[in-house]
């Protein structure tokens, strides 16, 4: 299946996989390209060398092009934007916030710059700084996310802009490929799905709980404090919301939460720790190699788009 997106970037498959912090670390990123769709690091809250490791290793498991999703409101966003033009990495993805003050940096290194946007306002700015095509990710996903749905934010941003857009946010199979396609989208970025990846190493009591989660089980915490993370509802979730109903300070609530990603990650404490996973992980319950999800999803996909 060709699009913009899969010409612009050299790919088989109109896949992306979420650059999820602390998890799309380089196994799985080298995985989901190898499959032939396109793998990202998330380069989450990591300091630049522990992220430039991350693309070595990469390059070392695919020649196929792969991406780094810098997350904005790292402390190290800069040192990391400019590592990548250092390291000749190819496309670069970004989160929760503008990217706009790299846009000259990554330009002039001939980088595909895809940001994440949440809104319309956010889309037709990128658009005007030059970017290459945007990520329109729906308040469905797991993490830092915006308030607009995939299916009100994706047609909306298609009409703003005539860049390629990314759908995202809701996205687990190859019923939600094609129904991004009918809203105009020419990609889809799928997080949750890959969570479960067999080549992704977060801590088997996370996938489990990712396995078990039925529809509604995640909850939003941080609406109060302007950072909304969607994740799925333990002890964690439970204890920050009735403190940010009591009118907890930002730094209480930033103290709970503090590690608590790395938490549930690496050691795999799913009670104190962060599970964030997007509303659609009600829908996955295998757990699959990179490749076997790119073809059932594309095979789905393209008996439904009859293509
Ligand atoms: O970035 C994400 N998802 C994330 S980042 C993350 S790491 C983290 N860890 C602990 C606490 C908080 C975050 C986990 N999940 N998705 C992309 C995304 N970007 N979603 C929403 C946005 C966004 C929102 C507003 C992008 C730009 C924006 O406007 C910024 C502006 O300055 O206008």
């Amino acid at each position: 299946m060709k699009t913009r997106v899969t010409e612009l970037l050299g790919i088989q498959y109109p896949i992306f996989q979420g650059g999820m912090a602390w998890v799309a670390e380089y196994h799985l990123a080298a995985a989901a390209s190898e499959a032939g769709g396109l793998g990202i690091i998330g380069a989450g809250g990591a300091p630049a060398e522990f992220v430039r490791e991350q693309v070595r290793k990469t390059k070392e498991l695919t020649d196929k092009p792969f991406g780094v999703n810098v997350m904005l409101m790292n402390p190290e966003a800069d040192a990391i934007a400019q590592m990548l033009v250092e390291e000749g990495v190819k496309v670069v993805t970004t989160g929760a916030g503008n990217p706009g003050k790299y846009m000259k940096i990554w330009k002039e290194a001939g980088i595909k710059v895809i940001p994440v946007v949440a809104s319309v306002a956010l889309a037709k700015m990128m658009e005007r700084s030059g970017v290459d095509a945007v990520i329109a990710e729906g308040t469905e996903s797991g993490g830092h996310i915006g308030s607009a749905t995939t299916m009100t934010l994706v047609p909306q941003v298609v009409d703003a802009v005539s860049i390629p857009v990314i759908a995202a946010g809701g996205i687990a199979d190859g019923r939600g490929f094609a129904a991004s396609m009918m809203l105009g989208a020419e990609a889809v970025q799928i997080g949750t799905r890959f969570l479960v990846a067999k080549e992704c190493v977060v801590h088997d009591n996370y996938k489990q709980k990712v396995l078990a989660a039925k529809d509604i089980d995640s909850e939003v915490t941080g609406l109060s404090t302007g950072h909304p993370v969607r994740q799925i509802r333990n002890k964690m979730t439970r204890e920050y919301l009735k403190l940010e109903k009591a009118g907890a300070t930002l730094d209480e609530l930033e103290h709970l939460t503090l590690g608590s990603l790395r938490k549930a990650v690496v050691e795999g404490d799913v009670v104190d720790g962060t599970i964030m996973a997007g509303q659609i992980a009600g829908m996955v319950k295998k757990e699959q190699t990179c490749q076997e999800i790119m073809e059932e999803i594309m095979a789905e996909a393209e008996k439904l788009l009859k293509i």
